[in-house]
């Protein structure tokens, strides 16, 4: 990766990926590209669609970018909510992503997720390589998307990557219309109100991740030896799997007072008990020697740290 264009680089992940990628490889070296424009821009920015299948070609060529960063994309409650949106969206900005790598011979990334999984995976230690029948939108995307990157890896030789990225829990960026999100919405809520009601239910367990692990992982498996790849766009990742009361329990530690309830979301509650309970990263560990260094514990110390700051506020104790 040397020049490299990123899409929704002001989304969750691409606002965050953006910052590391140019603190890597230099500012010049990496072209942020949104629908919208950033409040303040530093370094490199246009404003792209990605269903401009011409605009994303011509942005990509000037640049003379030799990865595309795929980010742009709707997630799995937002999705729902307007499938066909969702569908011309997520499927349409992936076809242009790969039609642009394939023409200008890009190495090429886009994320996968633990939602390509539906009701009929095995929940537990849930496999690499095995049943993918999602019950959403999303998940009828994500699976379409590694299947669609496999392709142009054989047919057309480009170079896809891809991981199935747990829910992601940063400080930096809020994320918009996730299932996991609560995992984040709980941090800001435990430092600002003190009090936290989940919309997922207790005992509902998902994969979960740090961001700054999910974004070394993004850059170990793009510098990795395409070689030793056997599952370039669909490894699992995670750090970890926890169910909202155990999350709540970890933040009690810092915060005593802290209280969390429940007013569970019907619609997300689905989602998520369609998807896995802990996803087996093995495959990844082995290929390109994916690790994580936060689990629960650490991250929850950081988190709040960080907020306190952000949020320029005294933790309730
Ligand atoms: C979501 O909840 O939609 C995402 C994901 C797990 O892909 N965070």
């Amino acid at each position: 990766m040397k020049k490299i264009i990123v899409t929704g680089a002001l989304g969750q992940i691409g606002s965050e990926l953006t910052v590391k990628l140019r603190d890597i490889y230099g500012e010049d070296n990496v072209l942020a590209t949104d629908i919208r424009k950033p409040e303040d821009i530093c370094g490199p920015f246009e404003l792209l669609d990605v269903t401009d299948a011409k605009k994303m070609y011509e942005l990509s060529k000037d640049f003379e970018a030799d990865t595309m960063i795929h980010m742009a994309a709707l997630l799995s409650a937002t999705a729902e909510k307007n499938p066909l949106f969702a569908w011309n969206l997520n499927m349409g900005g992936l076809m242009n992503a790969l039609e642009v790598s394939r023409e200008l011979d890009l190495q090429f990334f886009t994320p996968s997720s633990i939602g390509a999984f539906g009701p009929s995976t095995p929940k537990d230690n849930t496999p690499q390589d095995t049943l993918q029948r999602p019950t959403t939108m999303y998940g009828v995307n994500k699976v379409a998307g590694e299947l669609l990157c496999d392709y142009y890896f054989n047919r057309f030789g480009v170079d896809t990557r891809g991981v199935r990225f747990p829910g992601l829990i940063s400080y930096a960026t809020p994320p918009g219309g996730g299932t996991t999100d609560y995992a984040v919405d709980i941090y800001y809520k435990a430092v600002e109100q003190g009090r936290y009601t989940s919309y997922i239910a207790e005992g509902t367990y998902m994969d979960m991740m740090y961001m700054p692990d999910a974004l070394q992982a993004i850059v170990n498996l793009m510098e990795a030896d395409g070689s030793k790849l056997k599952h370039r766009n669909a490894f699992n990742i995670s750090a970890m799997s926890f169910e909202p009361s155990q999350i709540a329990a970890e933040i009690k530690k810092h915060i005593p007072s802290f209280k969390m309830d429940y007013t569970v979301d019907p619609v997300r509650q689905a989602i998520a008990d369609s998807w896995p309970n802990a996803i087996d990263s093995s495959a990844a560990v082995e290929e390109w020697g994916f690790k994580a260094d936060f689990d629960l514990e650490k991250m929850t110390i950081d988190m709040l740290e960080k907020l306190k700051v952000k949020l320029n506020q005294k933790a309730i104790s």
